[in-house]
């Protein structure tokens, strides 16, 4: 209604000037035609009080829509399909499978029902985890068996972690992928909790492209991201240090994590004892039946430690793949240096959580001890697991 009658204010007026000469010019034809005719020109008094009458139609459309101006569409902040709606995420098709378990944390009230379909060991899994435990966000988990992944039937996205997020008032079940993608919608949530999963969503559109392999992907090209909304301040300082920011968590993904599979596979035996260790931990005993169980730590084992010399020379690794991974993880403290405790300050941000979650898959295996004999990550590393198993992150949380 205000948009036509503000159409109908602005062109109106054109109408009524153009109305006025075409009246003026039929008048004098008119009064040609009548002196030959030799007949009464027609009254000019029913001519002006239209005119006056549609002047003050316009003059109060004007008004109006001064006093109530049209609704404004949403301003997008960034530079995504502005047409896309958040319903690429929607999935009507998850099956109801009874969680593996619950992880119970304080931020009960955010509104937001989460399972996590995930591997207990895999590193974007765990990075994940470290991610929604900081914060203390309770979720449930369904743990996918590694060989026959049935629970992930109703996903044409077949890695892990999936995350699947429900605003409670909203009956939409929305599916997100990649654990890059989660922490960043999930981390700009946070930043502003009245902004809305849902609204969120729309600032993370997969473009889907075929890469250097010939294989057709989807990605989400600003996945490293946030959203601040209107609470971002924009000064240099914060610049660089989210740049950095991106920066690692780019780094974990796409090297550092190269580093643990060759090393927790390196021989037969690490391989074995890397898959009692992740039965124990993924509590398969529980979750898979004992010759699925089985099968998978046996072929898993064998088959993990040839893909271990298969990564090792695509990652170009050192001999001694030990020695990779000391570096990067040299590397990485050096980042973090000796004047703060985490490359976040006071508290780990997204980069510290990232670099953690993922060495933490390796916890309980021989590479992680020979870590802590060989660098000084040891510090650094159970500093974070102290904030993240107490949830220092909640208090973090804005509504
Ligand atoms: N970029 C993805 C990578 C996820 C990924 O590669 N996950 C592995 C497990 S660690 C996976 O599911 N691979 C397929 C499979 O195991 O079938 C992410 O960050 O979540």
């Amino acid at each position: 209604m205000a948009s036509r009658l503000r159409i109908f204010s602005t062109s109106q007026i054109v109408n009524i000037l153009i109305h006025k000469e075409r009246q003026k010019s039929s008048i004098i034809f008119q009064k040609r035609w009548c002196s030959v005719l030799d007949s009464a020109p027609p009254k000019k008094t029913f001519g002006r009080k239209l005119l006056l009458g549609l002047a003050a139609v316009g003059v109060g459309a004007g008004l109006y829509n001064y006093f109530n101006p049209p609704k404004q569409e949403p301003k997008y902040r960034s530079g995504v399909a502005l047409t896309e709606l958040t319903d690429f995420t929607r999935n009507d098709n998850i099956m109801d499978i009874k969680p593996s378990r619950e992880v119970s944390g304080p931020a009960t009230a955010l509104g937001l029902d989460l399972t996590l379909y995930q591997y207990q060991t895999c590193p974007f899994c765990c990075k994940v985890r470290a991610f929604l435990e900081f914060y203390g966000i309770p979720y449930k988990v369904i743990e996918v068996n590694p060989v026959m992944r049935q629970q992930l039937k109703f996903s044409k996205y077949k890695k892990v972690p999936i995350l699947i997020a429900q605003q409670k008032d909203s009956s939409k079940k929305h599916q997100l992928n990649d654990s890059s993608v989660i922490i960043s919608i999930l981390g700009s949530l946070f930043i502003d909790l009245s902004s809305g999963l849902e609204s969120i969503l729309k600032y993370y559109v997969p473009l889907s492209y075929t890469n250097d392999e010939g294989k057709a992907v989807e990605e989400v090209m600003n996945k490293y991201f946030l959203m601040f909304g209107d609470n971002y301040k924009h000064t240099n300082e914060n610049s660089d240090y989210l740049k950095k920011e991106r920066q690692w968590r780019r780094w974990a993904d796409n090297e550092f994590v190269h580093m643990l599979s060759p090393n927790i596979y390196r021989t037969y035996d690490e391989a074995l004892q890397a898959f009692n260790y992740f039965s124990e931990v993924g509590e398969w005993e529980k979750n898979f039946s004992t010759i699925e169980r089985l099968i998978v730590i046996y072929v898993g084992a064998t088959a993990m430690y040839f893909v271990g010399k298969r990564l090792k020379k695509k990652h170009a690794l050192k001999e001694d793949v030990r020695q990779s991974l000391y570096d990067a993880c040299k590397k990485w403290t050096k980042e973090v240096g000796s004047k703060r405790k985490f490359m976040g300050g006071e508290l780990p941000n997204l980069a510290d959580l990232a670099v953690y979650g993922m060495l933490s898959s390796i916890e309980g295996c021989l590479a992680f001890q020979d870590l802590l004999a060989n660098t000084n990550i040891g510090p650094w590393y159970y500093n974070v697991k102290e904030t993240v198993n107490n949830h220092y992150g909640f208090r973090k949380l804005k509504s």
